[in-house]
């Protein structure tokens, strides 16, 4: 077959040979540092009775209005009394959920899955700073191909403190991928979503944004198994898909992001989003109300807009090592270069995850659909597993199906409309030295083929285009390792 040569549209990319422009510079030390300080400052107790309400493990042991720091007497342990019952109140939250069932945005995951994460208590708040830091060396074959070197990352901090009997969250996510990854992207082949000098980006990861969360989330119980959660965020998610994948513990070796995750995770940024949910111990239903415009190419601002879009979720946990969802959206005008286009997102995921003595297993899998206001509806489905074997060694393997448009994928103006199947399979190892102490640096590698039909041949020169990445990484220590989620709240 010979490459179409028909007209290209007035934006088409020439961005796949970019050139080197970053060097990779991992300044998370600074950045921690500096979250730290973020974190402390936001943690200036602002109730020094920071009351314990009565909650479902230890129903007796808890009123309110009558004590600060009491503990059940037959606790025998070597840590200041203070500490200890802090931790209580910072492990079971609102209605008696365990706080491991928090991801991102106002998403669920099944209460099993470890939280690697440093965390102190002080005045009343309970404070976590969780990192995720890869730099290294990512090589995609192929026509639209490439090669650079990197840093992806994120850093996300917390602090959570009991409000009369309910709970407020206050949590950042930042990214240093404007400075390290650069606007250009870096290669990844079959990516499609946002845009570079105007033009959709194609085969390469667009970074993510400085602000990837601001939020606040406030939730109260009303009686014994109700509770209602407000959420606002002029940075954060909406109630679409599972915890999007940065948060996945399947995911979190992998720095690769997911070929259909503008199918599958929520938006996972928008500037400007509101949530109100009710749950119980094991549903929630949720609608947001939002900004549904993908972030530009500016990566260190805030895209503040009046939100225009809708989204609602369904999530049941019925056991401690399972979360599903369904959710539907309404995306008002996500592309600035399509403002007339709205699409409507549908979602369905399952996650489990089982741990056991130095393992931990988890398997996901997502479907996502949308369908735009003008032009072909696709679908991505994706699934995932992670394999921790005694903490030091993680496998990690990802498989997606999907389907994406000519408009996606910035072919020439005529296939803009045609659709097109691809495939993509990516296996991975990560050894952790966890036993270095409270900074775990990691080693790995990810490697990917893909499978592309005789349609997309001209462009790529293969039906079966690779690459992969070599990375070095580092992440906090699981919260077991410390005795701070030690015999889990687990029901
Ligand atoms: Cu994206």
């Amino acid at each position: 077959m010979s490459a179409p040569n028909q007209p290209q549209r007035a934006w088409a990319p020439n961005n796949t040979g970019a050139a080197l422009h970053r060097r990779p510079s991992v300044i998370a030390a600074t950045a921690i540092a500096a979250m730290t300080m973020a974190a402390n400052a936001s943690a200036q107790p602002t109730n020094r009775e920071h009351q314990h309400q009565p909650d479902q493990h230890q129903p007796d042991q808890h009123q309110p209005d009558q004590h600060e720091h009491e503990q059940p007497p037959n606790q025998q342990h070597d840590q200041p009394e203070h500490d200890m019952a802090m931790e209580h109140g910072a492990m079971s939250t609102t209605l008696g959920i365990p706080e491991t069932r928090d991801a991102s945005g106002t998403s669920w995951q099944p209460d099993l899955t470890p939280m690697f994460m440093w965390h102190w208590m002080t005045g009343g708040w309970s404070l976590g700073l969780h990192a995720n830091v890869f730099a290294g060396y990512d090589s995609k074959s192929s026509d639209r191909g490439g090669d650079k070197f990197i840093s992806i990352n994120w850093l996300m901090a917390m602090a959570s403190h009991p409000v009369g009997s309910g709970d407020l969250l206050l949590r950042t996510m930042l990214s240093l991928e404007p400075f390290t990854v650069g606007k250009t992207g870096y290669p990844l082949l079959l990516q499609t979503g946002e845009t570079l000098d105007g033009a959709p980006l194609h085969d390469r990861q667009h970074p993510h944004d400085l602000f990837m969360e601001i939020a606040a989330r406030y939730r109260q119980p009303i009686g014994d198994s109700v509770g209602i959660e407000l959420y606002a965020a002029p940075a954060g998610e909406p109630a679409i898909g599972p915890p999007a994948y940065a948060h996945r513990f399947s995911a979190l070796a992998n720095p690769l992001a997911p070929l259909g995750h503008h199918w599958e995770d929520s938006t996972h940024i928008s500037f400007g989003v509101l949530t109100a949910g009710v749950f119980t111990r094991q549903l929630k239903l949720e609608g947001s109300w939002f900004n549904g415009r993908e972030p530009d190419e500016d990566r260190y601002d805030l895209d503040l807009r009046t939100p225009d879009s809708f989204a609602a979720r369904l999530t049941v946990n019925p056991t401690a090592d399972t979360s599903a969802q369904i959710s539907w959206a309404r995306l008002d005008s996500p592309e600035a270069l399509e403002p007339a286009v709205s699409v409507q997102r549908l979602t369905a995921s399952v996650m489990w995850n089982q741990s056991a003595r130095a393992r931990n297993v988890a398997l996901v899998g997502v479907i996502g659909h949308n369908a735009p206001s003008m032009g072909p509806s696709t679908t991505a489905g994706l699934g995932e597993a992670a394999l921790m074997l005694r903490p030091e060694h993680t496998v990690f393997a990802r498989a997606e199906l999907m389907s994406k448009s000519g408009h996606d994928l910035a072919l020439p103006e005529a296939m803009a409309d045609q659709t097109f199947g691809m495939a993509s399979f990516s296996l991975g190892y990560v050894y952790d030295a966890r036993w270095l102490g409270d900074v775990v640096p990691g080693i790995g590698f990810v490697a990917t083929v893909d499978a592309i039909g005789a349609d997309l041949e001209p462009f790529y020169g293969t039906r079966a285009p690779w690459g992969g990445m070599v990375f070095v990484r580092l992440r906090p220590p699981e919260m077991s390792e410390h005795g701070a989620m030690s015999g889990m709240h687990a029901m």
